[in-house]
């Protein structure tokens, strides 16, 4: 996802702690005035580029066949020297857990968390055609402009358009966005099944989360192939579409990292 995504899935994570997590994430992100749980969550992309070794962790290159058969395998997509986000979400788990971690070690930790179980939502974080649509050009409300991509269509452009949100906002609007955004589906989002994270290892409750986001790139995103999307705009039916499909998505991604 883009800030937007990120930064609502962090403030609805947020209306479910307990006091004692709220108090543990106080303690370990330490947030200040100008850095809050957002903030946290959009973090491990700020530090993306510099942190090569970290790039692989945001995806999961799913080596299937949209839009005929939909998997994810973990022993077959995560490749083991670059990771991948099911790999990066059961590593930063154990760290945040583990008392004798440093304090940086537990704070980035749990900026990682907040973002990744956010990313393992995104459908084309679940896929690797085109480098998760990355390489599939298309247009959005009339603007074709350069590099814009499904990828991008996904990670951004739909959720500003939910939001009424225009490109590149002031981080206080975006914000301020977010928490509307995070408030609303707080109060009439529904309630989402949750992987038993007692009963069920940090990795099958990872892949649980991936393969069922998987499912939407044979449902929708990629339902009429590559080559019905390549040049089209959407803006239209194509949004409509999908945009129930990004609400349900980054509140199934809230309420689980809320969890
Ligand atoms: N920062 C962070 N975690 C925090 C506080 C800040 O990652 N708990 C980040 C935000 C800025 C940088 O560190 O990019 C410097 O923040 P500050 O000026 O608050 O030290
Ligand atoms: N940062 C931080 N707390 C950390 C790690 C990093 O405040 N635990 C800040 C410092 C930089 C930015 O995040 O502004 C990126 O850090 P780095 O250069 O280490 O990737
Ligand atoms: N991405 C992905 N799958 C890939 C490569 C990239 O989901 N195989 C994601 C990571 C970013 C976005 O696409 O969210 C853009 O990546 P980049 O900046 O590496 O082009
Ligand atoms: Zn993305
Ligand atoms: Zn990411």
């Amino acid at each position: 996802w883009g800030d937007l995504g990120h930064r609502t899935v962090g403030y609805l994570a947020q209306h479910y702690f307990t006091d004692a997590a709220s108090q543990l994430v106080q303690a370990i992100l330490q947030p200040t005035d100008t850095f809050d749980i957002s903030d946290g969550a959009v973090w491990p992309d700020k530090v993306r580029r510099r942190r090569e070794y970290t790039a692989g962790w945001h995806f999961i290159d799913a080596e299937d066949t949209p839009p005929q058969y939909c998997s994810v395998d973990y022993s077959r997509d995560c490749p083991g020297r670059k990771g991948c986000v099911i790999s990066a979400i059961i590593n930063q788990t154990a760290l945040l857990s583990d008392t004798s971690q440093d304090t940086t070690t537990r704070n980035e930790a749990l900026k990682y968390l907040l973002h990744f179980l956010g990313d393992v939502h995104q459908p084309l974080h679940t896929e690797a055609i085109d480098r998760g649509g990355n390489q599939i050009k298309v247009c959005f409300d009339g603007s074709c402009r350069k590099n814009l991509n499904l990828h991008e269509v996904w990670d951004t452009e739909i959720p500003n358009k939910i939001n009424g949100l225009k490109r590149e906002p002031k981080v206080d609007e975006e914000k301020e966005t977010a928490k509307n955004w995070a408030d609303e589906m707080f109060q009439s989002g529904g309630k989402i099944s949750i992987c038993d994270f007692t009963a069920s290892s940090t990795q099958d409750c990872a892949l649980q989360y991936a393969k069922e986001t998987n499912v939407y790139v044979y449902s929708y995103v990629l339902k009429d192939g590559v080559d019905g999307l390549e040049g089209q705009d959407l803006g239209g039916e194509y949004y409509d579409g999908a945009a129930p499909i990004v609400k349900a998505q980054i509140l199934a991604a809230g309420q689980r990292l809320g969890a």
